[in-house]
């Protein structure tokens, strides 16, 4: 039996020298370890083997076996490897010195940015929602307590559409729908585009970007909103940014505040991103009004909630040392291209 081996493996050994093909490989596979192979057929003859020798005779046929697998595997890599190396030789050279005619694209900074603070705000466990650009009178402002007639709806100059809607003056007007979405608890941030009628300057336009968050749960408090907005910050700039809020006045949110950071760039030292004063006011915020949560469907016996408001634009403006907003919305890619959003 060992002398069959022997002569089986020699004639395989030989025969793979001269073998070029993957598809010979395969026929030379079927010949020697096929159904009617060579080895297999020795297999056949186990049945006369006395048991004594069985286990001596079996291990044989199985070793060269797995022999002659692992010279075909070998050989078969070599082509595969041979083939290729073929290929980028003669038909699929590229000429790496060629210039391209494509030019590549980039993400508009704001975008980057969005995206930037959507990844730190989804990985504590907010959900990022879409809002709409048309909006009915009542999200926009009556279901976030801004009743007919209230003094307020002057803050924000709107462009009304003829039956009665709005385009959108802020992201606050996705608060109603997505608090009815879901129950609490709530961690959902929404970026969205925003539209108010008025004057331009280099730090107004009429087409602009906010991101706002909510976060309702039973016993959420003020300090719930420092510590959401610190971290994103911090993560953002990559450094630990302090925070200090100021009173301020929205009707949708009581208490109001304003919250400013110490300025990441000098660390409150005083450049002109500060303009010397070593703070930067970066978002109005506040705790929910229980109002806004009625309206809702939420009980505000029950439950508590705090928003804020970030303007993405001005977020830009200030890391990417833009002075006029409306280079943003221009299309000039001169300036637009040259941004490099690596804090
Ligand atoms: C609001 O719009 C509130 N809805 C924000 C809010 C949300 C407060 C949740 C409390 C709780 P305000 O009008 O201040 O607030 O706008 C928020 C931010 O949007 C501003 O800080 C600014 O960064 C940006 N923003 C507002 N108006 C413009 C504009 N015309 N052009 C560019 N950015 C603007």
């Amino acid at each position: 039996m060992q002398e069959k081996i022997e002569k089986i493996l020699n004639y395989t050994k030989e025969k793979l020298n001269t073998i070029t093909s993957s598809a010979a490989c395969q026929d030379l596979r079927v010949e020697i370890l096929g159904k009617s192979g060579e080895i297999t057929n020795l297999f056949r003859f186990m049945r006369e083997v006395p048991p004594e020798k069985k286990g001596e005779v079996g291990k044989l046929l199985n070793d060269a076996k797995q022999q002659v697998e692992g010279w075909i595997q070998a050989k078969e890599a070599f082509i595969a490897e041979q083939e290729l190396n073929n290929q980028i030789k003669n038909s699929e050279k590229i000429d790496i010195t060629l210039p391209t005619k494509e030019v590549c694209g980039s993400l508009h900074p704001r975008t980057i940015i969005q995206k930037q603070i959507e990844d730190v705000f989804i990985s504590m466990g907010f959900v990022v929602e879409d809002g709409n650009e048309i909006e009915t009178e009542y999200n926009n402002f009556t279901a976030v307590n801004v009743p007919q007639n209230h003094p307020a709806r002057d803050m924000q100059d709107t462009f009304w559409l003829d039956n009665g809607q709005v385009l959108k003056t802020h992201t606050s007007a996705s608060q109603n729908r997505i608090l009815r979405k879901y129950t609490p608890p709530i961690r959902a941030i929404f970026p969205g585009r925003c539209f108010r009628n008025e004057s331009l300057d280099a730090g107004h336009e009429n087409t602009f970007f906010q991101l706002e968050g909510v976060i309702v749960d039973k016993e959420v408090s003020v300090g719930n909103l420092i510590y959401f907005m610190k971290e994103m910050l911090s993560k953002i700039f990559k450094k630990e940014i302090e925070v200090r809020l100021r009173p301020g006045f929205f009707p949708f949110t009581e208490p109001s505040f304003e919250m400013d950071v110490r300025c990441p760039f000098c660390d409150g030292k005083g450049c002109s991103t500060c303009k010397n004063g070593g703070w930067i006011e970066l978002c109005p915020c506040g705790m929910i009004h229980p109002q806004v949560l009625k309206n809702a469907g939420i009980n505000p016996e029950e439950y508590s909630g705090c928003a804020f408001g970030l303007g993405l634009d001005r977020m830009v403006m200030m890391s990417a040392g833009i002075n006029d907003i409306r280079e943003l919305n221009s299309g000039n890619l001169k300036l637009l291209k040259q941004f490099k959003l690596d804090f």
